[in-house]
């Protein structure tokens, strides 16, 4: 089993960022800063398929296990970003046991799941192929995401589907969802976090979850979350643009003019 697959399922804590920005400086730079691991982001960013594996390929100089959400449930593009060597696949939006194990088929290799066999990256271009398929059912992490009402509503029979290694809580999708949205909204988001976590964890699976900021990691990780999607490189970027800005013209003094 990788180390990555093996840190998930004993649920050590995990923390690392989306990775929105097509382009491989950005990852290489996201990766030298020390995540545990990084997930490129092709449901909500703009990166095209090919852009994917060089952004994988990216992450590999440094060691730094890539996942990538791809946009939808598809089989194709499931196959697609583990042929070009991700680490693991986060599946959006999964509201029933049949769409939980729809990707469980799509990730895994018989006799768990039916995923096609092919000379992509991952296996040394059909170098490897023998290799590869003897450790990918191992190695690769399965997340799907809970972030409907009806994923809240099926967290068990979601949560019991065998082959799905992390119950990942989508709070922004959930929060629309399920009429939680703002400071108002708080107090029944929260619970319906800690009911699908609570669930995933008494079925033996691992809890993720996606925080904008560390500032609550603690309440979280107490209700046994274990691997945390901190923000993006977009929201670093932009965050710590504002604050350097902000304080330099704090500390700035206008000159004396000649
Ligand atoms: C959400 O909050 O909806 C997400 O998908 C975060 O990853
Ligand atoms: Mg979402």
């Amino acid at each position: 089993m990788s180390n990555f697959r093996q840190q998930c399922l004993n649920r050590d804590l995990l923390v690392g960022p989306f990775a929105a920005i097509p382009h491989p400086v950005a990852i290489e730079v996201t990766a030298q800063a020390g995540p545990d691991f990084l997930c490129i982001d092709w449901e909500h960013s703009q990166i095209s398929r090919e852009r994917i594996e060089d952004l994988i390929r990216a992450a590999d100089v440094h060691r730094v296990p890539a996942m990538v959400r791809v946009p939808g449930h598809g089989q194709e593009q499931i196959a697609a970003v583990l042929d070009a060597g991700a680490a693991g696949v986060l599946v959006p939006r999964v509201s029933s046991a049949k769409e939980a194990k729809a990707a469980v088929m799509a990730t895994r290799y018989p006799p768990i799941g039916n995923r096609g066999v092919g000379p992509g990256r991952a296996a040394a271009y059909g170098y490897r192929i023998p290799d590869y398929l003897a450790k990918a059912n191992e190695e690769l992490v399965l997340a799907i995401q809970v972030e409907t009402a009806d994923g809240l509503a099926n967290i068990a029979e979601i949560a019991a589907v065998e082959g799905v290694d992390i119950i990942f809580i989508g709070p922004g999708d959930l929060s629309v969802s399920i009429d939680a949205m703002g400071p108002a909204g708080k107090t029944k988001l929260d619970e319906a976090i800690h009911t699908i976590a609570r669930t995933a964890l008494d079925t033996g699976r691992t809890v993720g979850i996606f925080r904008p900021s560390p500032d609550d990691i603690a309440e979280w990780s107490n209700a046994g979350i274990s691997f945390f999607m901190l923000a993006s490189d977009t929201m670093f970027l932009g965050a710590s643009l504002a604050s350097g800005l902000a304080q330099a013209r704090h500390l700035g003094t206008k000159p004396i003019s000649a």
